[in-house]
């Protein structure tokens, strides 16, 4: 055994031992080996940065084994492999994500104890990789653990961006946004691949020759830039199987002009490079909102290219030609981000490898499924046809002849209706200006279409793809989202776990079906004593960080009400803020009642450009300000901003939560993930029937969550009856009340016009309906007062959330997507 202090590993630990070794002596010496080997350091110089990096390499070895393993397993036998592409993997860190699925995170612990290292501290050393925005980015990663766990052979392809998403800083109340560059201090976890680098073309021109009596096309970029490799590997539970998630890197093809240097223009001779490289500089803070600029739609052709290329060399590797490919790929588009690939894989099977027409066209429609993630128009991708013709001429000339084949085929089968042709064609005309609809070509060119969860699936029926559903009835189909249970339970909460662990058994690690035992427990006193026991631990874990972070001291005995996701009216956190007032107004009036005491956590990021949403963060602090400082509501009420919302601050909100807000105007949010973690953890939900809400409501059971409001079809119709929001706001004497008092400036009183414009634009417009659910959602509201003063059916309640949201793993989902859309086997449960 390895003394604390000891500089290297001693000698006589076998090299086999410290490299593939679980034991607490093992783990040790490689720790000590990583420290001294690889990182260069001393022990008594070490920082913990250092032991941060020194450990994750050793976990990264034990990783590896896997990795090649499974590697070979998936090469010799000959199995179809998935491509999840996404623009997005919103990963968050990765120490205790490998520890727990390889079980080593307690040996782990205790090695390092041995050296005077807590790894606990050494957690929080790690920069999450924010290379996402919001629930779809987050979701590519579960997806990629799931797939993993399930020995699905997968491969994500992304962008390994530069900077991640942007860190918040909030002051005065107001969202500041600051680059976060992940890297600066390296990656332990990937992989440098420089030798798997392609060429990515861009602009230029087509030229057609004839070859065999038949027009062949050759695209001649202007502009060439390199994708480059970097590895991952992502491993699942137990350490099983592991597969890998490739990001692609751009590097210019010539580092700089020599001739322009030599000549003194020292900047200019690097103009190209920055322009090649600026693609994987930065992630578009766009969450549901579409990003509408040129670098933008280059990313998306660049990782889509690169990956094309990419796995159409390693199936000629294997096979003569092309023409199986969808036998041994399936490529998932997440969302309409990387859609363009469809086009690109004409290009290969068609202009480079000479295939006919319908061949590839039939291969390709095979090969792809494609995943919607939103039905907000504004957030539907489409782009001008002018900058699709110059950045990509014959992608253009292949989207023409694509639309041209389907709408004759349309109307061969007897289609005329205008407005229907219109609706399916590729290509929207319009405001002066051609656009080409990515929704409708990633529709077009897949053989399974998904929504991610039942209500959204159905709205995507009705809505956006009426006409094509109907031209194509069996290609849309439901795949609800899910999360996975180690990051989100396992790793998070590991004081539930032990709970659970205790009470079911551990078989509940590896199948969550086992949490429907705990419902015969709910309403057991001993039970749910030990789990307010942790859950109030957790929460007073939660308050040392609201209190680092903001100043703010909460009560850990206090309700803890959280509202955490991507700041968007949509998702209306400005109806919690009018409820928070419209609640502190009350309370004001009669301070002497039995109030059920509340913590309000907002945390979540506004996009850059949205001003709206960066007003709604600003008014949260005002809100906060005025109701923290205002003694009457002492000990009753409190309203916490908590910024910089990401995975880890996630993993530590979550176990603490005792109310989940998702009051999204119902027909918006597609599925929402946040709702499914919340719910795991124990958090009762106060929603609207919005997205997965729905099927969280469908399994808790109507007693176990709080809904209220409009429902979709009710949100169309009002939309339809055109009435009016002030009309709403006259007949409901607290709203306006609250609306008063945000418009006239009593939370603003340094500029009492701050909140004017926005107050007008709910009472003239509300498209968001906030003050049509308003009255509503306060008396769900004082429901979940009175449950919460019963702490004994508050704790059921709770019970009954863990126990019957097991159907939300996203094992679960990834075995539907694995069954339904890839035809690949997944492996059985243990
Ligand atoms: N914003 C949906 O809005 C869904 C995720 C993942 C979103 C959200 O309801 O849970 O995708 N959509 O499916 C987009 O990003 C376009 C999201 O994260």
């Amino acid at each position: 055994t390895q003394q604390p202090g000891a500089a290297l590993p001693a000698a006589a630990q076998p090299d086999d031992d410290l490299r593939t070794g679980n034991s607490v002596e093992a783990l040790r010496g490689a720790v000590m080996a990583k420290l001294a080997y690889a990182v260069g350091k001393v022990q008594a110089d070490a920082s913990d940065r250092d032991w941060f990096l020194a450990t994750a390499l050793a976990v990264r070895d034990r990783v590896v084994q896997g990795w090649q393993r499974s590697y070979h397993t998936t090469n010799t036998g000959g199995t179809k492999r998935v491509y999840y592409m996404s623009l997005e993997f919103l990963i968050g860190r990765l120490m205790f994500d490998a520890l727990t699925n390889l079980g080593l995170t307690d040996t782990m612990r205790e090695a390092l104890s041995g050296l005077g290292v807590d790894l606990d501290k050494l957690r929080e050393v790690e920069p999450d990789a924010a290379l996402g925005n919001g629930g779809l980015g987050r979701l590519a990663a579960c997806f990629m653990e799931s797939m993993a766990t399930l020995a699905v052979p997968a491969y994500g392809y992304g962008i390994r961006y530069e900077n991640g998403l942007f860190r918040q800083v909030v002051k005065d109340g107001w969202q500041q946004e600051y680059p976060e560059n992940w890297l600066s201090f390296g990656n332990p976890w990937e992989f440098a691949r420089p030798e798997i680098a392609y060429d990515i073309g861009f602009g230029g021109h087509v030229e057609t020759h004839q070859v065999d009596g038949a027009p062949r096309y050759e695209w001649f970029p202007s502009e060439t830039v390199e994708a480059v490799a970097y590895d991952t590997p992502v491993v699942g539970w137990r350490g099983h199987h592991v597969n890998t998630l490739r990001l692609w890197s751009a590097r210019a093809g010539d580092p700089l002009r020599l001739d322009a240097f030599n000549e003194g223009d020292h900047v200019g001779a690097m103009a190209d490079r920055v322009k090649a490289e600026a693609i994987s500089k930065v992630l578009y803070p766009s969450d549901a909102t579409p990003a509408g600029q040129e670098l933008r739609l280059r990313q998306e052709y660049f990782f889509a290219a690169a990956s094309l290329q990419d796995l159409v060399r390693r199936h000629l590797k294997k096979y003569p030609d092309l023409s199986n490919l969808a036998d041994q790929a399936a490529i998932q588009l997440n969302d309409t981000h990387p859609a363009i690939a469809v086009v690109e894989l004409m290009r290969l099977l068609v202009d480079l490898h000479g295939m006919a027409w319908d061949d590839a066209w039939r291969i390709t429609q095979a090969t792809f499924g494609y995943t919607n993630h939103t039905l907000l128009p504004e957030a539907l991708e489409t782009w001008p046809v002018p900058l699709m013709e110059r950045m990509l001429p014959r992608h253009m000339q292949i989207i023409y002849l694509v639309n041209a084949l389907h709408l004759d085929k349309l109307r061969a089968e007897g289609h005329s209706d205008v407005d229907v042709m219109r609706s399916v064609s590729i290509i929207a005309e319009g405001w002066g200006q051609q656009r080409v609809k990515m929704g409708t070509l990633a529709f077009i060119g897949s053989h399974r279409i998904n929504g991610v969860s039942a209500l959204h699936t159905d709205l995507m029926r009705q809505t956006v793809f009426r006409d094509l559903n109907a031209i194509y009835p069996d290609r849309i189909n439901n795949k609800t989202n899910g999360i996975t249970f180690r990051r989100w339970l396992m790793e998070a909460n590991p004081a539930l776990t032990a709970i659970l662990v205790d009470v079911l058994g551990k078989a509940v690690l590896d199948d969550p079906s086992h949490l429907e035992k705990l419902a015969q427990h709910a309403g057991d006193p001993a039970l749910q004593a030990r789990l307010k026991a942790a859950k109030r631990d957790n929460k007073a874990t939660l308050g040392g960080i609201i209190a680092a972070r903001t100043g703010i001291q909460v009560d850990p005995d206090a309700m803890f009400d959280i509202q955490i996701k991507r700041i968007h009216e949509y998702k209306r956190q400005h109806l919690n803020l009018l409820e928070t007032i419209a609640l502190y107004n009350a309370i004001r009036a009669e301070p002497w009642r039995d109030w059920a005491p509340r913590v309000k956590v907002f945390a979540g990021k506004a996009a850059a450009s949205y001003h709206t949403a960066k007003l709604i963060i600003k008014l949260a602090n005002d809100v906060a300000r005025v109701v923290n400082d205002d003694p009457t509501v002492r000990g009753k009420l409190k309203v916490v901003f908590l910024p910089n919302y990401n995975v880890s601050l996630a993993e530590r909100i979550i176990p603490a939560a005792d109310l989940s807000e998702q009051i999204s105007t119902a027909g918006m949010e597609a599925s929402g993930t946040g709702n499914m973690k919340l719910a795991l953890n124990g958090a009762l939900t106060i929603g609207t029937l919005d997205g997965a809400n729905v099927e969280i409501k469908e399994r808790v059971g109507d007693d176990n969550i709080f809904i209220f409001g409009l429902t979709a079809e009710e949100v169309a119709a009002r939309h339809r009856s055109g009435l009016s929001a002030r009309e709403t706001i006259a007949n409901s004497p607290r709203l306006a009340e609250v609306m008063e008092a945000v418009s006239s400036g009593v939370f603003s009183p340094d500029d009492t016009d701050r909140y004017r414009d926005f107050a007008n634009a709910l009472r003239d417009h509300d498209h968001f309906l906030v003050t049509a659910d308003f009255d509503d959602y306060y008396a769900a509201q004082r429901r979940v007062d009175a449950l919460w003063r019963d702490q004994a059916a508050w704790w059921r309640a709770s019970i009954m959330n863990t126990a019957r949201v097991g159907w939300f793993s996203s094992d679960r989902t990834i075995g539907e997507y694995a069954r339904d859309i890839w035809d690949v086997p997944v492996r059985a449960a243990e």
